[in-house]
């Protein structure tokens, strides 16, 4: 048994912190603010347009200088350059990290096993944008003449969640006579509903797959190819109906589409970081090649700014450490992201994969189990429909849950006074959740006696305030990378890979030996624990 990872826990900035938190622990966030007047000024930062104000986090000055000597003793920034520079820091799979490169702008250069790949990003990003224009203008015709209407985009995880994401948050800007769905589980229903109101003749299939291996998406593709030829009755049909997004050209040609229809990226790509790879054809068809452009070059801006701001004023830094405060000195083990702004209804999705895949792990970068707390639990829904749902159990229940609260100051559809409500609740919730409610205060309303505490609000819960100016593809695309560098200083403080995802393996093993079992004419007896074999003959009985 390897020993326990020392690495973090040795690190005097982490000791420090852990006699800090004995010290801290229980002050309260109303008594922060009435000691420093100017706190919700002083304790924010601002960079690219995005304003973070996170002085309602349980954090004093000294916390913040700890929290950074952190970062600084668990070498972010040297690994940080070993990641833009396309070091193989993805250990176990022996990869580069460059989700970075895919929007570096023309003329930087970035070295893969000698060659710089900024020019194979360009080149792809070129040959994509001329196949939108086709689409978006209609130059491009299905197989019987007619123009394409809707787009299915077939993929799962990372080649999913992305462009869901972002094509839901960048609708505003999209073409509105295509129409886009997106199907991923490898339930019939999903693509059986997506499909039963199209016609084949106007629908074109992305195919979607960095392995093109996937057992979920390769089933939907073939169904979905099935269905397009049961209609359209010709197998050159496919050649106008089908592009795939992949890595791998043989898989793709042996699908049936031809490799001139295939839009390439890169081993160094992870799925969960690839939406601004060719995985975001889907989006740059709706919102066209010049926003998709507009949206990698706010991601740089933030990738910049990430690199060089100092750790005290680093958005992603500071997002990551006060992460951790709460993952691993107060205990929390969930953070609720709540955009208010019903474009950005998939991110906190999004977000889910990005930060769970990759900072769900146990062992460290050497191998070693470790001993302390990694990757949180992420959900959330957008705001103000969870205030009428789950944010009782954050006001009032017996866990801490921090939160990050995301917000425009524009909004995008100026209706009646819709939007000054959205950001009134916003601004109220973050108020109500740091200051509560004082039983003193609930008695001067005149309550009656046994409602006091049940009325009564501890307070002292501490939540980020994000606000954009308004949602572009540039400032998602600040959003994003923020997001996804926060994720990457958590990872390199906690010493663990965050590039991997061995833990979705087993389960695939596992329903690939079970497939064969279901079928009635499986003769052999079952393998399995009592538990598993009872259910397949439970299911094998009811499918007779
Ligand atoms: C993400 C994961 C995973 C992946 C899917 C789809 O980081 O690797 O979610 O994106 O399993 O994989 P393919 O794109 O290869 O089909």
């Amino acid at each position: 048994m390897a020993t326990v990872s020392t690495q973090l826990t040795n690190q005097p900035a982490w000791q420090a912190l852990r006699s800090h938190y004995e010290e801290i622990c229980d002050v309260h966030l109303r008594t922060l603010f009435t000691s420093d007047p100017k706190r919700g000024e002083r304790l924010a930062a601002e960079a690219l347009g995005i304003y973070l104000d996170f002085s309602k986090n349980r954090v004093t000055d000294e916390t913040l200088r700890l929290l950074v000597a952190l970062a600084e003793q668990s070498g972010v920034r040297e690994r940080a350059e070993a990641m833009f520079r396309g070091d193989r820091i993805n250990i176990t799979e022996q990869r580069a990290v460059l989700h970075v490169a895919l929007r570096a702008p023309k003329g930087k250069s970035i070295v893969v096993d000698g060659k710089d790949v900024v020019p194979e990003v360009h080149e792809v990003l070129e040959k994509m944008a001329g196949f939108c224009d086709r689409i978006r203008s209609g130059e491009w015709k299905g197989f019987t003449g007619k123009r394409i209407r809707t787009i299915v985009n077939i993929g799962i995880g990372g080649s999913d969640l992305g462009p869901v994401m972002a094509y839901g948050a960048l609708r505003h800007y999209s073409q509105r006579d295509l129409m886009f769905r997106y199907v991923s589980n490898v339930d019939g229903t999903d693509i059986a509903e997506a499909v039963q109101d199209l016609d084949p003749s106007e629908t074109l299939f992305i195919i979607a797959s960095k392995t093109f291996t996937t057992q979920e998406t390769l089933t939907n593709a073939h169904s979905a190819r099935d269905w397009c030829l049961k209609l359209l009755k010709d197998p050159a049909a496919v050649a106008k109906h089908f592009v795939a997004v992949s890595t791998n050209a043989e898989e793709v040609t042996k699908f049936g589409i031809d490799t001139a229809n295939m839009f390439g990226f890169w081993d160094w790509v992870g799925g969960r970081y690839s939406y601004d790879s060719a995985i975001g054809l889907s989006l740059m068809i709706a919102i066209g090649p010049q926003n998709f452009r507009e949206m990698l070059a706010g991601m740089h801006a933030m990738d910049e700014h990430f690199r060089t701001a100092s750790f005290a004023q680093n958005l992603p830094v500071l997002l990551a450490l006060l992460g951790i405060w709460y993952n691993n000195f107060f205990g929390a083990e969930t953070v609720a992201v709540l955009p208010y702004d019903q474009y950005l209804g998939r991110l906190s999705a999004y977000l889910q994969q990005l930060d769970m895949e990759s900072n769900g792990k146990s062992v460290d970068l050497d191998g070693k189990p470790i001993d302390y707390q990694t990757g949180p639990i992420i959900w959330g829904e957008p705001g103000t429909n969870g205030q009428h749902a789950f944010y009782q159990l954050i006001h009032q229940g017996t866990k801490l849950i921090p939160c990050d609260f995301i917000g425009c100051l524009k909004t995008l559809n100026p209706i009646g006074n819709h939007h000054d409500l959205l950001m009134s609740n916003f601004f109220a919730q973050t108020e109500a959740l740091a200051f509560g409610k004082t039983a003193e205060e609930v008695k001067a309303d005149k309550v009656s006696e046994m409602q006091i505490s049940h009325r009564t609000f501890q307070g002292n819960h501490p939540t980020n305030t994000i606000l954009l100016d308004k949602l572009t593809p540039d400032s998602l695309g600040k959003l994003i990378a923020m997001y996804e560098h926060k994720v990457f200083v958590q990872g390199t403080i906690w010493h663990i890979n965050s590039f991997d995802q061995w833990g979705v393996e087993l389960g695939k093993v596992l329903a690939k030996q079970i497939t064969p079992e279901l079928s009635p004419s499986y003769s052999k007896p079952l393998q399995h624990d009592s538990s598993t074999n009872a259910l397949i003959q439970r299911y094998r009985a009811a499918n007779n």
